[in-house]
């Protein structure tokens, strides 16, 4: 075999590696979690304070630390790829202090500024099912507390189905894969003129 050939094949390997890694990662139901924090409304830090990225034991109180809470509290975290309804639940809160008694709403929004009420949720049953409530790629998920007497202590906001665009690690694959491909095809053609 030519050492062009070769060199076409092991790429053409690895640029379909590549694709179905991308494809996987987008449909895999493993949690997505937000990335930045964007606003948030009457709450109360506990421990960390954060809750962006995965669970840590710490975030916010929507209200204040103690039941009934005195205000309502509400918070907007972002996921910059975004996500979409997919099949089954598609988002859920973290609490750390659970009860079924601490009910928040959600709501999503592409821009932050119309939002759309989605489904409500507690601290046990803590997934949600958007089931055609919104359709469309959604970047902001405002989580707030829907309940006077209680208030849930939110440690983490996550999604599982990836908005579809393609990811930058597989385009940035796919063009060097069709880079090195295009210069092998030159250099043979080179050696057969
Ligand atoms: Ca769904
Ligand atoms: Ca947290």
């Amino acid at each position: 075999m030519s050492a062009p050939r070769q060199m076409r094949q092991i790429v053409t390997s690895a640029l379909l590696a590549g694709l179905c890694l991308g494809s996987a990662s987008a449909q895999a139901a493993v949690p997505i979690y937000a990335d930045s924090f964007v606003s948030a409304l009457n709450t109360t830090s506990f421990n960390s304070g954060i809750v962006v990225g995965a669970p840590d034991g710490g975030g916010q109180f929507l209200g204040d630390k103690f039941d009934p809470p005195t205000l309502q509290g509400s918070l907007v975290v972002k996921f910059s790829n975004g996500l979409i309804d997919g099949v089954g639940n598609d988002l859920f809160v973290v609490d750390v202090f659970n009860t079924a008694t601490e009910v928040v709403n959600l709501s999503v929004s592409a821009d932050n500024i119309n939002y759309t009420f989605v489904g409500q949720i507690n601290s046990v049953a803590n997934q949600l099912d958007i089931a055609g409530a919104f359709t469309g790629a959604f970047y902001y998920v405002k989580v707030s507390n829907a309940s006077t007497s209680f208030s849930m202590d939110v440690d983490a906001v996550g999604g599982y189905t990836a908005a579809p665009v393609p990811e930058p690690g597989t385009v940035a694959l796919l063009v060097t894969g069709l880079a090195v491909m295009g210069l092998a095809r030159h250099r043979r053609t080179k050696r057969g003129a």
